[in-house]
């Protein structure tokens, strides 16, 4: 079926197939004036001007932005309940990790993950991503990681799958078991990453595409980490990191080391840990609401950009560190708190975010070829999103060609 999208006032896009980084991450290209023809769910026609005939469906832009559509990387996707009891423990100075000691944050999603059926996940997440959606979300990144045993874990990846082919947003499941200590290995650690590399692993390989786990201070160290996403490797599926969140303890290094495809969060990451990313083609997902919500600094990713190391931006929705599904929220403040351009910060959202999510070649840009997956603006140009906040400036969310909110 062909669709046309006519009147587009601007197309904001960065151009190719892989990450970028350095001066070209704020390398995008505007064309005014301009249509879309899609077939297919690609795009497969781009011009200025005069539009064609014969499109069975016409969209008309009315002389707004379109972008490609919005690629969150990093989201805890699935999860029972909510944790507002931690906002008040937060505002009398408890750490993040102090609450996870006591057996909260983390360890509380993983009660009430447990205790419902896969068809309340199911229902609940459905919701949520269908907020992302409203708010420009058109591919989103699903960790697990609040199951924290097979059976617990395999019900997170089997929701992701069920909604994947059941509703909008396009969804990439991340395996991510090392994501805290469960009640019954306590005091056990290495007891759980034996675990996790030689029963969890084989199970569920086949219901995710990247392995990711929390390298942090009082969770899992570098060398329990390379041990899960080397072995994670081998069985095909690609390594992610949250490194450095709080401390440095070596998760960024490690990344270059293994050529992880991300690094997530690196609040506290060191120039060793940026090297190391550059060499090892490592993308940096950065995630400036999680630093805003915890009251934390905020990612070097300037220094990362200018160090030749592609920068991603993604929400880390997640009922503890950060409960924003908003995507737009976390531009302006890669924008505002990053001092990154808006140029480069569209980049951070779409091509490298879908480079950190193994979906350069697909999605991320509007080119001829790609996935016809796009947001018309509520603003004339790009400079006018950056400007404004707080409220949803998406009109339409196309995906593969077809609008799916108006
Ligand atoms: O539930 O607190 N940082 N994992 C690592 C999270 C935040 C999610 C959570
Ligand atoms: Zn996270």
């Amino acid at each position: 079926m062909k669709t046309l999208i006519k009147n587009i006032g601007c197309i904001a896009t960065v151009r190719g197939n892989a990450a970028k980084s350095g001066k070209a991450q704020g390398d995008v290209t505007f064309t005014e004036n301009a249509w879309i023809l899609c077939e297919d769910g690609k795009i497969t026609d781009i011009g200025t001007g005069d539009a064609p005939c014969g499109a069975v469906n016409t969209v008309d832009a009315e002389g707004n932005l379109l972008t490609a559509g919005l690629v969150d990387s990093h989201t805890h996707l699935v999860f029972g309940g909510w944790r507002e009891n931690e906002l008040a423990m937060k505002l009398h100075g408890v750490e993040y990790l102090d609450i996870l000691r006591q057996g909260g944050g983390i360890l509380s999603t993983v009660k009430f993950t447990r205790a419902a059926s896969e068809d309340e996940l199911t229902e609940k997440t459905r919701d949520i991503l269908s907020e992302m959606l409203a708010l420009g979300t058109t591919t989103c990144e699903a960790k697990s990681g609040y199951g924290l045993s097979v059976e617990a874990e395999l019900k997170q990846l089997r929701v992701v799958k069920k909604l994947n082919e059941t509703q909008s947003v396009e969804l990439v499941s991340t395996f991510m078991a090392a994501h805290a200590v469960p009640p019954e290995y306590k005091g056990n650690k290495s007891g759980y990453v034996d675990e996790i590399v030689n029963n969890m692993l084989p199970e569920i390989k086949d219901l995710a595409e990247f392995c990711d786990v929390f390298c942090e201070t009082a969770v899992f160290d570098a060398q329990d980490s390379k041990r899960i996403l080397e072995a994670a490797q081998r069985m095909g599926l690609g390594a992610k990191i949250h490194a450095d969140e709080i401390d440095p303890i070596g998760g960024s290094e490690l990344a270059g080391e293994i050529g992880a495809i991300s690094a997530e969060h690196l609040i506290a990451c060191r120039e060793s840990g940026i090297r190391s990313m550059a060499k090892g083609g490592t993308v940096a997902v950065c995630l400036p609401c999680t630093s805003f919500y915890l009251g934390k600094g905020f990612a070097p990713a300037r220094d990362m950009i200018e160090a030749g190391v592609p920068v991603a931006i993604a929400s880390d929705f997640n009922p503890g560190s950060t409960p924003n599904l908003s995507l737009q929220l976390a531009m302006n403040m890669g924008c505002y708190k990053y001092r990154m351009t808006p140029e480069e910060v569209l980049t951070a959202v779409t091509l490298n975010a879908a480079a950190a999510i193994g979906r350069a070649d697909k999605i991320g840009t509007v080119e001829v070829g790609k996935q016809a997956d796009f947001v018309i603006w509520d603003a004339p140009n790009l400079n006018r999103v950056f400007y404004r906040y707080g409220h949803n400036q998406v009109k339409t969310v196309i995906k593969h060609g077809e609008v799916i909110k108006k």
